[in-house]
C-alpha cells in the first residue's frame, strides 16, 4: 500500500530514471542497440527493484503511464544521441501486457511518441514476451507498428507458457535467449541443447537472435561458437546511466 502510493507520486516527482544496457554484435564487436531499463529511487527507501514496483504498478493501473513515460523518454534519448553526432542506435523498450489493453490503443500511442520525438520507428524495438505474442489483439497492435517498421523481439524466450506458432503469425525480428539458459553454460547440458536448439531456429526462420545475461568468457565463447549475433550482459556492461552510455557509445563510435 506504502509503495502503491509512493508510486502514484513518482511520475510527477521526476523519481523514475532509465538506463540502458549495450547490445553487442559478435561479429563486428559494435554496439547495435540498447535496451532501456527503469529504475526507481525512492526519497526514503532508495532503490526499488522493477522485480518489486513493476507488478503493484500492474495491479494499481500505473503501467499504462508509466510505460509511455518510459518510451518517450528512450525514443528522446536515443534522438537526442544522434543529434549529437552519435550513430542510428536501436533503442530496445520492455512492454507490460497491460500496455495492450484496447481501450489505450498502444499503436497510436507509439506513433504518436515516435512522431513528437523525431525518432526513425527503425531504431525503436519493442520487447515483449511470448504469452503477450500469443494474443490474437496484440499481434495485431505488433503487426500494425511493424509495418511502420517498429521492430518485435521475444524477450525471455522459451521460458513462458506458449506455442511456437505465434511465430508464424506475429512478424518477429529478433529473439532473446533467457539468462536462465545461459546460466547452465559449461555447468547443464540440457541448456545447452536448448540454446542451441534456438540458434537453429533463429537461423532458419532468418531472426536476429541475441543472448541475455552473458557473464563469462566461457558462455561467450559457447555462444560464438554457435553463431549468436549479439550478446548482452554483465560480461560487456551492465545497464548504465544515460550519461554513462552516451560516454560508452561515443568511445566506441
Ligand atoms: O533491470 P532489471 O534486471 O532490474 O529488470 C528487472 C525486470 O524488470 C526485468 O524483467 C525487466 O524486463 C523489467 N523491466 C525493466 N524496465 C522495464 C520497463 O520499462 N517496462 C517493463 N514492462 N518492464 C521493465
Ligand atoms: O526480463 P528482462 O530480460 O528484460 O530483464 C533484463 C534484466 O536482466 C535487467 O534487470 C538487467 O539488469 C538484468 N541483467 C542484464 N545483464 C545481466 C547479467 O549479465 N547478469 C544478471 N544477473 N542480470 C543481468
Ligand atoms: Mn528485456
Ligand atoms: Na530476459
Amino acid at each position: 500500500m506504502y509503495i502503491k502510493n509512493s508510486l502514484r507520486r513518482a511520475l510527477d516527482h521526476q523519481e523514475f530514471e532509465v538506463f540502458y544496457q549495450p547490445q553487442i554484435e559478435l561479429a563486428t564487436g559494435r554496439i547495435t542497440g540498447l535496451e532501456a531499463l527503469l529504475r526507481w529511487t525512492h526519497p526514503k527507501i532508495g532503490p526499488i527493484s522493477p522485480e518489486v514496483f513493476i507488478p503493484i504498478a500492474e495491479e494499481s493501473g500505473l503501467m499504462i503511464p508509466i510505460g509511455e513515460w518510459v518510451l518517450r523518454t528512450a525514443c528522446a534519448q536515443s534522438k537526442a544521441w544522434q543529434d549529437a553526432g552519435l550513430p542510428p542506435i536501436t533503442i530496445a523498450v520492455n512492454l507490460s501486457a497491460r500496455q495492450f489493453a484496447p481501450r489505450y490503443d498502444l499503436a497510436a500511442q507509439v506513433k504518436a511518441i515516435l512522431a513528437e520525438t523525431g525518432l526513425d520507428p527503425a531504431c525503436l524495438e519493442l520487447e515483449i514476451t511470448e504469452n503477450m505474442a500469443m494474443h490474437d489483439n496484440n499481434a495485431a497492435v505488433l503487426q500494425e507498428l511493424r509495418s511502420d517498421n517498429v521492430r518485435v523481439s521475444i524477450d525471455d524466450f522459451g521460458t513462458h507458457y506458449s506455442s511456437l506458432s505465434y511465430l508464424k503469425r506475429l512478424p518477429v525480428d529478433k529473439i532473446k535467449i533467457d539468462r536462465s539458459f545461459v546460466i547452465g553454460i559449461g555447468k547443464e547440458p540440457k541448456d545447452e541443447a536448448i540454446i542451441l536448439a534456438m540458434l537453429l531456429l533463429a537461423k532458419h526462420m532468418e531472426l536476429t537472435i541475441i543472448a541475455e545475461g552473458v557473464e563469462t568468457s566461457e558462455q561467450l565463447a559457447f555462444l560464438q561458437t554457435g553463431e549468436c549475433h549479439e550478446i548482452q550482459g554483465y560480461f560487456y556492461y551492465p545497464p548504465k546511466s544515460a550519461e554513462t552510455a552516451q560516454q560508452i557509445l561515443r568511445s566506441h563510435a
